[in-house]
């Protein structure tokens, strides 16, 4: 039996992908954070919690790093645990550092000394380019615009420097947004399909959002998790971008999300609030997968219609049972 070590086993993917390990027939090792409030409720959604070795491992703190690597020896390593919300990067930008930065390097220097057999997968990032108009691929140029884009090009540069000066399989999946029902609730896709169910079951009566004319390449979180998984099981470490090929605006979700829910036109229920604009902000984003589906046999199942509609029939469903 493989095993595997999901950090920020908490978290939107690393729900998914303990998932979809656990039906491959993995020993699947998790890490979570202490807190003071419940943090399953994404394994309890896949009723697989007490499926998961939970360990416990914050990525600030190298000595439980150290001892979770070293007891659980895994075959795969999956590094998903992140402070992953660009916004909340520019004011907390030291802590952002602090954990997707350093604490991947940490992780990398880690199995190096104690578990070199050990398979990375690291959770680099499309907001690692920044803005410029091409379609991104695995060679197009970084320029990231907040404190989290810098953050993750360190990470990815790390993880090549590792597999090329010590021969460590550190496999970098850039991948671009990604979403699901259990996406959180700050995101903006799953900020408004939530608010759409509050509204449409009275609840509440305006959505207010930030810079709607972004445009992002969005995909669905259980395809790209197979990505991950599927990168893991080749014989050399790489990078491979992963992404659906098209990308729409925030306004464009809008229509379709409120057209599906049946309120009709977003404009009567949107106000637009300068709070949500961020210091720096990326216009559009759009990725080439060609590698992903050529060496891994990776592609989307997922439409962008199909992703939203998914989504707002979970969230009605959710408030309907008064779960907020
Ligand atoms: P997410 O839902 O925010 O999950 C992040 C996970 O990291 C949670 O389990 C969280 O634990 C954990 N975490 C946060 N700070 C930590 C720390 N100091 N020590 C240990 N664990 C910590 O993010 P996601 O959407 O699943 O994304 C997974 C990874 O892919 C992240 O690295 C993200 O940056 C990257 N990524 C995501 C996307 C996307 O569109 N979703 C695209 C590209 C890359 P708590 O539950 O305790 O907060
Ligand atoms: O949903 P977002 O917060 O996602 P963002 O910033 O693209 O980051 C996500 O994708 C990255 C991959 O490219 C991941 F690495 C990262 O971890 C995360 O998963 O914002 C999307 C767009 C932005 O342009 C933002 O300015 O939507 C715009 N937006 C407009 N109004 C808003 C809002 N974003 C949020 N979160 N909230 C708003 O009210």
């Amino acid at each position: 039996m493989k095993s595997a070590l999901i950090l920020g086993v908490t978290g939107q993917d690393g729900s998914y992908l303990a998932d979809f390990l656990l039906k491959k027939g993995y020993n699947v090792y998790g890490s979570f954070r202490r807190t003071s409030h419940r943090l399953f409720e994404r394994l309890e959604y896949f009723d697989i919690l007490d499926k998961i070795n939970l360990v416990k491992l914050d990525l600030t703190d190298p000595i439980s790093i150290n001892k979770v690597i070293k007891e659980t020896q895994p075959d795969e390593l999956y590094n998903l645990a992140a402070q992953s919300f660009v916004g909340i990067s520019f004011d907390q930008p030291i802590l952002t550092t602090n954990v997707n930065a350093t604490g991947a390097l940490s992780v990398f220097e880690t199995v190096k000394e104690s578990s070199n057999h050990t398979k990375i997968y690291q959770a680099s990032s499309s907001e690692m380019f920044g803005n410029s108009n091409e379609i991104k691929n695995e060679f197009s140029r970084m320029n990231p615009a907040s404190p989290y884009g810098v953050s993750k090009v360190f990470a990815h540069k790390t993880a090549q420097h590792y597999r090329e000066a010590y021969g460590l399989f550190a496999t970098c999946g850039i991948l671009f947004n990604h979403e699901s029902p259990l996406r959180g609730l700050e995101f903006v896709t799953r900020k408004i399909t939530h608010n759409i169910a509050r509204i449409k079951l009275g609840y509440d009566k305006k959505l207010f959002l930030g810079n709607i004319d972004a445009k992002r390449d969005w995909g669905f979180a259980g395809d790209y998790v197979k990505a991950m998984w599927q990168m893991l099981q080749q014989d050399k470490s790489s990078d491979y971008v992963v992404a659906t090929g098209e990308s729409h605006s925030v306004k464009d979700f809008l229509d379709y999300a409120f057209d599906y829910s049946g309120l009709g036109d977003w404009k009567d229920f949107v106000e637009i609030d300068k709070k949500y604009f961020r210091p720096q902000d990326i216009d559009d984003l759009v990725g080439d997968a060609t590698k992903a589906e050529k060496e891994l046999g990776w592609k989307p199942s997922i439409t962008f219609k199909k992703l939203i509609e998914m989504m707002v029939d979970s969230d009605i469903k959710l408030i309907n049972e008064h779960v907020f």
